[in-house]
């Protein structure tokens, strides 16, 4: 299944509050594969919880505000996840079998982890990860994440399992990512090509401005998709690299419709007689 240019904004469920997607249960791998592109999850809120816990011993509450993810195989493209409340604020990956997580040029922004019930604490403003290592591949690349809030983790909490992270902007670096104290296996694979400095957004929180450190920082071999644009629907690549984050910043063009069609002609310069202007 594809979501492709939708905007999913607003919505407060007792579970997730924007998209949910996998079965009800943490159950095995029904191998369905979901794709979101190019959408926009924006300001939507969960007041309770998704019934995918507790895992004893350790009772996380697994609801994202914006997108959470069970036991299904996922690519999360060129998307917005903006300004969502929950358990975990932005996304929510959990996976006990074999399925894989990609998130592949996504801006991550504002999301607000909320307090679990158990202890009062909040984790993954940004992103919460649960999953198992050797079954499960997730990934996050040419991504941004800055100013998502939570007790631990503001910008990823990794509950349980692996996460990789490469050529992304990651507010506070790799210091600043949570890995459960807790008896599970936990770890973040620092790849290539991350940075922690300021995305320099416009007024909108997310479009980039020209002096961004995510413009062109991305990964150099990256080539987009067959058809692939940024959340704009502008060329995914610009400048000869793409840039981290949804937005590919470019210029304002001027379609050649919408140019003065009668230019001021220049009037002719007469000049004395052997007065003529040197060439360089
Ligand atoms: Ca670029």
């Amino acid at each position: 299944m594809i979501l492709e240019d939708c905007i999913i904004q607003g919505n407060t469920a007792n579970g997730t509050g924007g998209v949910r997607l996998g079965p009800p249960l943490a159950g095995p791998d029904n191998g369905s594969f979901v794709s979101l592109i190019r959408c926009k999850i924006i300001g939507n809120s969960s007041r309770g919880f998704d019934f995918w816990g507790p895992f004893p011993p350790h009772s996380f509450i697994l609801a994202a505000g914006g997108v959470s993810l069970g036991n299904v195989s996922s690519d999360i493209r060129d998307c917005l996840i903006q300004g969502n409340t929950g358990f975990g604020g932005g996304i929510v990956g959990l996976a006990n079998s074999d399925t894989s997580l990609h998130v592949s040029g996504c801006t991550i922004v504002d999301n607000v982890a909320v307090p679990q019930p158990s202890d009062g604490d909040s984790f993954g403003g940004g992103m919460v990860i649960y999953n198992i290592p050797d079954m499960s591949e997730f990934l996050v690349e040419n991504s941004l994440l800055w100013g998502n809030t939570a007790d631990y983790g503001s910008q990823i909490a990794i509950e349980q399992g692996y996460l990789s992270v490469a050529h992304s902007n990651i507010q506070g670096g790799q210091e600043d990512v949570y890995l459960s104290d807790s008896f599970y296996y936990t770890e973040i694979e620092w790849g290539e090509g991350n940075i922690n400095a300021d995305p320099l957004f416009a007024a909108d929180g997310y479009h980039l401005q020209r002096r961004s450190p995510c413009v062109n920082a991305g990964d150099p071999a990256y080539v987009p998709s067959p058809g692939e644009t940024d959340i704009d629907g502008e060329m995914r690549v610009y400048g000869g690299r793409v840039d981290m984050g949804a937005d590919e910043w470019q210029p304002i063009m001027i379609p050649p419709d919408e140019l003065d069609p009668a230019p001021m002609e220049a009037e002719p310069i007469e000049l004395p007689p052997g007065q003529g202007i040197p060439l360089p």
